[in-house]
């Protein structure tokens, strides 16, 4: 099995696991990531999603260049078509998704990361795109995820020299949020997962949403959508009890409603 899923309360663990090949991204592995997405998506019982790579060297070494090697040109599209409605569908899941860096994140394993709405790395992580080498372009968002990341001039140089950069750099030019040594990369991740999940999911995926508007379009309509995902939030139990709740001086209790 070449992803695994395993839930325990409200948080989800994906794990991509071909350590044999540092997870790199073969079809049947996308097939599987793919059907994780659309199957956590839909369960409201999960509230925050951890993603990781099995073994010690990589979270995700890219796409399989073995199998990308001698595709031809309608395979490559498809297999860009696949790659990308991952990434579509882990920015559109109405959790929080966590990538937990534990190695190399490569090619298409950056941009995943980069898909995902917080990236926190082991100390050994490394990070890169470096299909300039490969005689291709970053197709899995690269080239426009990571300027809206790290902005331009290091987009520009990951993508131009394909040069991995470490966990220090990436934390440097914002491409992760934290850095840990690597036996307490779960852990932290978890931590991380049990406090999203602590809160009112409604309110977590209109911000996801709000955040994720940021990225694609003008100020003023930005802005609109905020104002409407604001709007909404006073339609929700959550809300009035989690400001009752700080008035009273006690934890709220969240009710997803
Ligand atoms: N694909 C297939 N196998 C891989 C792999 C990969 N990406 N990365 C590693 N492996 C395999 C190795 O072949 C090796 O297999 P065996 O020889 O043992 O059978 C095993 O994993 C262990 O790797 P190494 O022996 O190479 O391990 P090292 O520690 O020496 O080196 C490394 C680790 C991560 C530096 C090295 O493996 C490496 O450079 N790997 C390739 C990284 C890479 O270039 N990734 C980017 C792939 S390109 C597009 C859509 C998507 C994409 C592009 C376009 N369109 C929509 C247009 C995406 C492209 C990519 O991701």
């Amino acid at each position: 099995m070449a992803v695994q899923i395993r839930r325990d309360g409200a948080v989800a663990v994906v794990t991509v696991d071909r350590p044999e090949a540092l997870n790199a991204l073969d079809t049947a592995t996308k097939e599987l990531l793919l059907g994780a997405v659309r199957e956590l998506s839909g369960d409201d019982t999960v509230r925050a999603v951890v993603l990781t790579g099995a073994g010690d060297k990589a979270f995700v070494a890219g796409a399989d260049i073995a199998e990308m090697k001698d595709m031809t040109s309608e395979q490559a599209r498809q297999s860009a078509a696949l790659g990308q409605a991952i990434m579509s569908a882990i920015e559109a899941a109405p959790q929080p998704w966590i990538a937990a860096v534990n190695g190399y994140a490569l090619g298409g394993g950056c941009e995943l990361a980069l898909a995902c709405d917080l990236r926190i790395a082991a100390e050994n992580a490394k990070f890169g795109q470096p299909e300039i080498g490969l005689g291709i372009t970053p197709g899995f968002g690269g080239t426009q995820r990571l300027v809206r990341v790290v902005g331009m001039g290091w987009a520009r140089h990951l993508v131009l020299t394909g040069h991995h950069v470490r966990a220090d750099v990436a934390l440097r030019i914002g491409l992760v949020q934290a850095v840990v040594p690597r036996d307490e990369l779960a852990a932290k991740a978890r931590s991380l997962a049990d406090e999203l999940a602590s809160r009112s999911p409604l309110a977590m995926r209109y911000c996801k949403a709000a955040v994720q508007a940021a990225g694609n379009v003008d100020l003023e309509t930005g802005q609109g959508i905020e104002r409407d995902l604001f709007a909404l939030c006073f339609a929700t139990e959550d809300q009035k009890e989690a400001m009752a709740a700080f008035l009273e001086k006690r934890a709220p209790e969240i009710k997803g409603r």
